[in-house]
């Protein structure tokens, strides 16, 4: 009966919203239906990642919301991408850590992206630290240029949050785009220009853009 079942959904949304976490923006890969059972699996919790068949919404590489809900009273958070169809390597940090204390609604702007993936479809990836182990959530997306107009949906419950250091969490970013240089950055010398203006422009500069502009400094030796 469909007020039995409306309930029951009631009910399940309740739970997930008070256990684990919840990725609300970008749109994660199970939609509404997250199973929080299986939010412990990396690297998308229940969500399969799989660029020709997962639908993508657009997240703006200069700058676009990444909406959580904690269930837990306190967690850590890493916000990675890849272009990788799987999602299953090559991720890189968008954002730094951050520790949240305080449950419910977190919201983050202006999360940013490498410029040149604007055009490319990849993930979103979120790994939450809790109390009660690494959990995971993805949402695919097609990376566009320019920064999105904050959403009305982005909010903060009343939590408070700083940055942190987490080895569990810097843990799961790729190595690889610390050490290997790309053909472009070796090759091109224009490249390096427009690299160094996005990292002297981000309040934060995080990993990957100190990585690549040491590949890019590397490459005019
Ligand atoms: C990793 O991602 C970068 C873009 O950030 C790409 O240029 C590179 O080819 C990728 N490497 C692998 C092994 O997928
Ligand atoms: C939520 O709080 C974080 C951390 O203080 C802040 O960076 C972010 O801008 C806030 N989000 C909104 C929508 O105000
Ligand atoms: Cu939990």
């Amino acid at each position: 009966m469909a007020p039995l079942r409306s309930l029951f959904a009631a009910a399940a949304l309740f739970l997930s919203a008070h256990a684990h976490f919840e990725l609300l923006q970008p749109t994660a890969l199970e939609g509404a239906q997250m199973n929080e059972d299986l939010e412990a699996n990396a690297p998308c919790g229940g969500g399969v990642a799989d660029l020709s068949t997962n639908t993508a919404t657009d997240f703006h590489v200069d700058g676009d919301a990444v909406s959580l809900v904690l269930g837990h009273a306190q967690a850590n958070w890493l916000v990675r991408a890849t272009l990788d169809s799987h999602a299953a390597t090559n991720w890189t940090q968008l954002f730094p850590i951050v520790q949240q204390s305080g449950q419910g609604k977190f919201c983050e702007p202006a999360v940013t992206a490498p410029k040149e993936w604007a055009g490319k479809k990849g993930f979103i990836g979120i790994a939450c630290a809790a109390p009660d182990g690494m959990l995971y959530q993805c949402a695919a997306v097609n990376f566009v240029s320019g920064a999105n107009t904050t959403p009305a949906s982005c909010t903060n419950a009343s939590v408070s949050a700083s940055f942190v250091d987490d080895a569990s969490l810097t843990a799961l970013l790729s190595s690889s785009t610390t050490t290997s240089p790309s053909p472009s950055a070796s090759t091109s010398g224009s490249a390096a220009p427009s690299l160094l203006v996005r990292g002297s422009g981000l309040p934060i500069g995080s990993l990957a853009v100190t990585a690549v502009m040491l590949v890019a400094g590397a490459a005019l030796l």
